[in-house]
């Protein structure tokens, strides 16, 4: 049995590498939901709906674990899913939220995200749960993610997104987006030196071995990891981003 992942689109391959990293003895299953990204615009009610497709899709591969590689999802979808579901479901918010505490020095946080995750709150809530002292500021970068879907170079768009940052002081910035990552480089360039961004997907990939290992879903030693890819979008151009994020030469995607 697979681990099976989920996203709006392209951003899933950000947690599907760290997930491959860590645990390389194990095959995963990706869906993007391309042809109905953004998520992000959407409402709550609808992203719960696009979401239990695509989780329904992953339980018809038998997945062992179902791993939300979307903070919209997470945020507006988790609770709901995980009550009619027998796999574990994953979530990347708790992760970023305490890889973010832990790095933080003068608990000043920023977050981006989606507008349906920055209304929920769900990251200032789980970095105070942390840590009751620390500041949160959460901007909502709704633009962006869609940019990263084409590919665009966007250094301008991500500067010009982050500029209500400006004056904030934060020592850590979280891309709470799983889009984000994919253009890691420019957030870097925008924020300058000082501060750190984090990319939840590390801690995500971390979390996920441990869930593993306590609950013994470690595949035989012997067995070969195998990775599928769907879209629902164009495959041609999935298949490009991720070819050139993954670090591949090939990536079928069906
Ligand atoms: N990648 C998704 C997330 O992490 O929230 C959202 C992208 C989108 O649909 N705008």
């Amino acid at each position: 049995h697979a681990i099976g992942l989920l996203d709006s689109g392209v951003g899933g391959f950000s947690v599907v590498k760290k997930v491959i990293q860590k645990l390389p003895n194990e095959s995963t299953i990706f869906i993007g939901d391309s042809a109905n990204m953004p998520y992000g615009d959407k409402t709550t009610q609808e992203v719960i709906e696009l979401t239990r497709r695509s989780v329904n899709f992953l339980l018809s591969k038998n997945v062992k674990l179902i791993i939300f590689a979307c903070n919209t999802a997470t945020a507006a979808a988790m609770d709901i899913l995980q009550k009619e579901v027998d796999p574990q479901i994953i979530g990347v918010i708790q992760s970023g939220a305490l890889a973010a505490a832990r790095i933080t020095n003068n608990k000043k946080v920023a977050v981006v995200a989606t507008k349906v995750t920055i209304d929920s709150h769900a990251y200032r809530d789980q970095l105070q749960f942390r840590d009751p002292d620390i500041q949160v500021t959460e901007l909502a970068t709704p633009r962006l993610a869609p940019l990263i879907e084409k590919r665009e170079d966007n250094l301008a768009e991500v500067k010009a997104s982050l500029a209500p940052l400006a004056g904030k002081d934060f020592d850590t910035l979280v891309l709470g987006c799983t889009h984000y990552p994919l253009a890691q480089a420019e957030f870097e360039a925008a924020v300058g030196k000082n501060v750190q961004v984090v990319d939840p997907a590390d801690q995500v990939a971390q979390y996920t071995y441990n869930v593993m290992k306590r609950d013994h879903l470690f595949s035989d030693p012997a067995h070969e990891a195998t990775h599928e890819y769907y879209t629902t979008g164009d495959p041609v151009k999935f298949a490009n981003l991720g070819k050139s994020f993954l670090e591949v030469d090939e990536l079928p995607v069906k």
